[in-house]
């Protein structure tokens, strides 16, 4: 199939947060055309391709004006003419003009939102729907949602410093009765908050953001959510927490300070609380334990835990193939979110996806913190047959358009079932 590019065009959007991101529009010969968007982190790992901003008073010095330029001026005169469905050429071609790992000339917001809208126009123009085209007829495992239902950390303003508490339904059932189930959780919580006199106000995730302080007390409310809900924890649903410890890294390496309740840690008295965690509840996961240069923190808690639950690196891994080998090396982590934006190109993500599995991690999609309404991570995690997919809370209709796009896919897959 040929889907050869027309022109390429670029456009500022908002995230849903309100600032400014990238949006590109590819239209090929045939008339078909793909959108593809930048979404954007707060917590993000020091190693991510960059993302470029204008230091400018537009947007707060947030602005994407020069991203958009170089879509425009750059990227679509050396694109026209070219084949969008050939994507490992198209993003070679962008990695070197840009002519950084990091892709910190053209950003890589500008490259990300090219190389989704030539997927999804190659899609199109193949008429094949995006997981069909992106994993040929291998694809059609639904990921099992990992939901954030309390926000804490760089996401919300309330005392927590752990960003993220997420419940994951049982494997066992279809993605339609995991949804429900967590939907059902999660409005459990905002009764028993309401009750409570707490806030039911939500973070950046869609998950609620009480005025409570310790990880304990989230854990025990989402506990009880569950029971009421008519849900056994320990069965039915599990937990799984994202640390996002890299935003409490102290002056060295092996210390903590939780800026939001003033604690701090060492490594070893990290380790000691996570495993504390890990033996009195439902945990299945905690991403981002450790900064991502404490390799003694990474490798001790991989040692004790790591046959018991999922650690997953996001900034200690960076969605970059070569860090995840050399994780395998260093036995650091067991599990690699999966963010596109932080790798800057579709072939790189996929690439991930691919090493993850070979060295034996599992491969978990995710969204930003700072989304759009594009569902493309719900198609890959379709079509690369991921196990596990985090995009917030059943809540804002930027996390809500990517559970909505699986539920749709499932009902393609196995209407006739
Ligand atoms: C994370 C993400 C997504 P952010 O840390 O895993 O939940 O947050 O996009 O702010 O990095
Ligand atoms: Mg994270």
């Amino acid at each position: 199939m040929k889907a050869i590019i027309e022109s390429v065009h670029a456009r500022r959007i908002l995230d849903s947060r309100g600032e400014p991101t990238v949006e590109a529009q590819v239209t090929l010969v045939s008339g078909e055309s793909g959108i593809g968007q930048a979404p954007s982190g707060a917590s993000t790992g020091k190693n991510e391709a960059v993302e470029l901003r204008d230091r400018t008073e537009a947007y707060n010095g947030k602005d994407v004006s020069s991203a958009v330029k170089n879509i425009n001026e750059k990227i679509a005169p050396i694109l026209k003419g070219k084949n969008a469905d050939d994507i490992g050429l198209i993003d070679s071609l962008m990695v070197s003009l840009d002519g950084t790992e990091e892709l910190s000339v053209l950003g890589a917001n500008a490259v990300l939102a090219v190389s989704l809208a030539c997927a999804e126009a190659s899609a199109g123009a193949a008429k094949m729907p995006l997981y069909r085209y992106l994993g040929g007829i291998s694809a059609g495992r639904l990921p099992t949602p990992m939901m954030n239902i309390i926000n804490g950390g760089a996401h919300s303003s309330d005392p927590l410093d752990v960003q993220e508490f997420m419940i994951v339904p049982s494997e066992e059932t279809s993605f339609s009765s995991k949804l429900r189930e967590c939907s059902e959780i999660y409005h459990s919580l905002k009764a028993i908050l309401k009750k409570r006199g707490l806030s039911t106000a939500v973070g950046d995730e869609g998950g609620f953001s009480p005025d409570i302080s310790t990880d304990t007390e989230a854990i025990e409310l989402i506990l009880e959510a569950a029971e009421t809900a008519g849900y056994k924890p320990g069965r039915d649903v599990f937990l799984a927490l994202d640390a996002a410890a890299g935003e409490w890294a102290g002056e060295n390496t092996n210390e903590y300070y939780l800026k939001k309740s003033g604690r701090s840690f060492t490594t070893q008295t990290l380790a000691d609380h996570w495993k504390m965690l890990a033996s009195a509840y439902p945990i299945i996961s905690i991403e981002d334990p450790f900064s991502e240069d404490d390799v003694e923190g990474w490798q001790g808690i991989t040692r004790e835990l790591g046959e018991k639950i999922r650690l997953v690196g996001d900034d200690l891994f960076v969605t970059d193939a070569k860090r995840v080998k050399n994780g395998a090396k260093l036995k650091i982590a067991n599990a690699v979110l999966i963010k596109p934006n932080q790798a800057g190109t579709l072939s790189r993500a996929i690439e991930c996806v691919r090493t993850a599995k070979a060295y034996g991690f599992t491969p978990i999609a995710s969204h930003r913190s700072g989304e759009t309404e594009s569902s493309f991570i719900a198609d890959l995690a379709a079509a690369l047959n991921v196990r596990f997919i985090k995009t917030g809370a059943p809540c804002r209709g930027e996390r809500t358009c990517k559970y909505n796009r699986l539920l749709r896919i499932e009902d393609e897959l196995f209407k006739h079932c």
